[in-house]
């Protein structure tokens, strides 16, 4: 493609582009909080409160731009088909959180379980008192609690959130559990060069434990999501003809490796783990905490 055919469709797709935001954001129902907090904040901070502080909503004066709740959720990945576990906000995948390149944030965690717990914010340049990895030094949420996580989020792109509590032998816990969502950080320049924008987040669930030849435990699992929903059993992906659909896409398995495929169209892998990938190809996930950015034609 010719660099004036790209400019030509940079610009065609601007308007659209924000208009396919806004519905897709309706839509998905993604942003429980939207982003209102104006103050200025410090670049990196944490602060931890018990039960008795009264929780702060977002949004209101002085307020963090999101409040994350842990809890407890039954969730129906299908028909008939549901399940327990622990999740952000009562939703799978946890909302999503929409920041901007260098602009300072403050997100709330509540911790409403009867255990310790930490969410980290993967990908993202941080000190280690935000950063949200208890084996780096991050402090864990007590239970009941909650906390009070400042920093400035760099760099920009596709990342997430997920707790790094350590799941040991429970398949319950970490990883294994609901506790994750998209985290995409605006560029403070480069609009893109799409028309509309889809998160896609892969997990997969009920896992057991399985014998190898070797005499070692594997984890294997009964069931997989995208989007919280196993395959035929979520929202169809609804594009016109010529769009440009930008994914992003997160494979938040604890352990497994994810194919995806669109029949009829094609992939062209734009970034994987923050690299760029410049020529047209299959996507493939190559592995568990990965991330991409594809975009395919709709023919
Ligand atoms: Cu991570």
């Amino acid at each position: 493609m010719s660099t004036t055919e790209i400019n030509r469709r940079k610009a065609d797709s601007e308007s659209g582009r924000r208009e396919g935001r806004r519905e897709f954001l309706r839509s998905a129902s993604l942003t429980a909080f939207g982003l209102a907090s104006k103050n200025l904040l410090p670049t990196f901070g944490w602060e931890q409160s018990g039960t008795s502080a009264p929780v702060i909503q977002a949004g209101a004066g002085g307020g963090p731009d999101y409040r994350i709740e842990i809890a407890e959720v039954e969730w129906e990945l299908a028909p008939r088909k549901k399940i327990r576990t622990t999740a952000y906000n009562g939703q799978i995948p946890g909302p999503l959180i929409r920041l901007t390149e260098g602009k300072p944030a403050t997100i709330e965690v509540v911790n409403k379980l009867d255990r310790e717990e930490i969410v980290h914010w993967h990908g993202q340049w941080i000190p280690v008192e935000a950063d949200g990895a208890m084996e780096e030094g991050s402090p864990m949420i007590a239970p009941g609690a909650q906390s009070r996580i400042s920093f400035t989020p760099r760099p920009s792109g596709l990342h997430w959130y997920h707790t790094h509590a350590m799941a040991n032998r429970d398949l319950k816990r970490g990883l294994y559990s609901g506790q994750f969502g998209a985290l995409y950080v605006e560029p403070r320049t480069n609009p893109g060069l799409y028309d509309q924008e889809q998160f896609l987040i892969l997990h997969d669930w009920e896992p057991y434990y399985s014998a190898s030849n070797d005499g070692s435990l594997m984890v294997d699992y009964v069931s997989a999501s995208i989007n919280g929903r196993m395959l035929g059993h979520g929202d169809p992906i609804q594009v016109r003809e010529g769009q440009r659909v930008l994914f992003h896409i997160v494979n938040a398995s604890a352990t497994e490796t994810h194919w995806l495929a669109l029949p009829g169209h094609q992939f062209q892998v734009l970034l994987s783990t923050g690299a760029r990938c410049p020529r047209r190809q299959k996507l493939r996930l190559c592995g568990s905490a990965r991330r991409s950015g594809s975009a395919p034609w709709s023919r």
